[in-house]
């Protein structure tokens, strides 16, 4: 397994020379300042990946996260044509400064979704929490969703709705943009009244035609993927749940079989996110990893800690509901299995996702979820789980 780090470019407070230092070898990052839709072109890619190459570190890009899905491919109306076509001119420029792992999503409008960035933890530090009681309350409450009471529990609704009954301005200021910080480009953040405008442009989309509209997206880009070599890497849904009353399609292991099965090819593949999967209740993220192993080009290590009303918090990497040993034994075996059936480039670049904030990360203010100290402890407790593995 490889190690990677996720970088923000310009935008992101580390430096390379600083993620040098935490051991990992390879950068994930994307072109974050084009809107969506338009083409990324060879210039601008070759830019980024030589600033990256030529920082005499050894580091290399070796994964986009993401190359992202404009909304109206996810609704299927507008100019498909042209979007459909700067996507796949956006991959064969990619592909042709080398870099073939690419990551996307298909979640209507929001990307990760959290209520809380800076949860306390007993020993100091934060971690992103997602709260379903304030999601209730958000929906209900600031969105006029009446339609979520049937989509949270009773405790969660009454505990959301007892909140908000208290809660200042500020406060739900603040829950708005924490729900709104998972959006990784610099250009989408909605307020309540444009969240709404946005919400309801997707109606009448429901599952059925979200998958339509999914399938229709990679019959449109895969055989271009297949042509360049590139492996393409569905993010799964975070929380693999439907929120804002938007289906959500990459949130369970027939999800997943869906997706595979839906457009059969070596360029059509997967993200092991063990948080994103973990923190349904639904999902055991070790089988889903051995069902699908052959399909998991790119993974995301973290863990989180469920509870009874459809909460969770992110735990630390070792420590949650999921076995991380079980969990890296299946990926390290998938890698025995191809360089053993002499598949080349079979080894899985991983990054240690998200990490608590911690130490001196406070005083940084990077990207919630993507401090310097603590994403390193996670690297650095993954990393000792596959020296083990791999040296016993
Ligand atoms: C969260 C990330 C996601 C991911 C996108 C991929 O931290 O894992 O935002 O980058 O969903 O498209």
């Amino acid at each position: 397994m490889k190690e990677t780090w996720r970088w923000y470019g310009e935008l992101d407070k580390i430096s390379l020379s600083e993620i040098a230092q935490t051991g990992a070898k390879g950068i994930v990052t994307a072109l974050h300042e084009i809107p969506y839709g338009e083409i990324w072109n060879p210039e601008q890619v070759c830019m980024l990946r030589d600033k990256i190459s030529s920082s005499g570190l050894d580091l290399h890009w070796d994964v986009v996260e993401s190359l992202p899905i404009h909304e109206n491919i996810k609704m299927g109306t507008g100019d498909l044509k042209t979007l459909f076509g700067n996507y796949r001119r956006s991959l064969k420029n990619l592909a042709n400064a080398g870099i073939k792992t690419i990551c996307y999503n298909f979640m209507p409008i929001l990307d990760w979704t959290r209520t809380h960035l800076k949860a306390d933890l007993p020993r100091g530090g934060t971690a992103l929490r997602f709260s379903a009681a304030h999601m209730a309350a958000f929906e209900i409450n600031m969105l006029g969703r009446e339609e979520a009471r049937q989509e949270y529990t009773d405790e969660a609704i009454e505990n959301g709705l007892d909140w908000i009954s208290r809660a200042t301005e500020e406060d739900k200021t603040t829950l708005l943009a924490s729900i709104m910080a998972g959006l990784p480009g610099k250009f989408t953040r909605y307020n309540i009244d444009g969240l709404k405008k946005a919400v309801a442009l997707y109606n009448g989309i429901d599952k059925k035609s979200l998958r339509e509209n999914y399938g229709r997206f990679l019959n449109e880009v895969i055989p271009t993927a297949e042509e360049f070599s590139i492996k393409m890497c569905v993010h799964p849904d975070d929380p693999p749940r439907n929120i804002l009353g938007l289906p959500r399609i990459v949130s369970s292991e027939d999800d997943l079989d869906w997706v595979i099965n839906y457009h059969k090819s070596e360029s059509n593949g997967l993200t092991l996110c063990s948080g994103s999967l973990g923190a349904g209740s639904h999902n055991n993220v070790t089988a889903i990893a051995k069902k699908f192993s052959k399909k998991i080009f790119f993974a995301h290590l973290r863990n989180v800690s469920k509870e009874n009303d459809g909460s969770f918090e992110e735990a630390s990497h070792l420590n949650g509901d999921i076995n991380m040993t079980e969990l890296i034994t299946v990926v390290l075996n998938e890698e025995k299995r191809r360089i053993a059936s002499g598949i080349s480039q079979g080894e899985v670049p991983f990054r240690p996702d998200h990490g608590h904030e911690l130490l001196s990360d406070k005083k940084k203010n990077t990207h919630p979820g993507y401090p310097l100290v603590g994403r390193l402890r996670g690297l650095s407790e993954l990393r000792g789980v596959i020296h083990a593995i791999n040296n016993r």
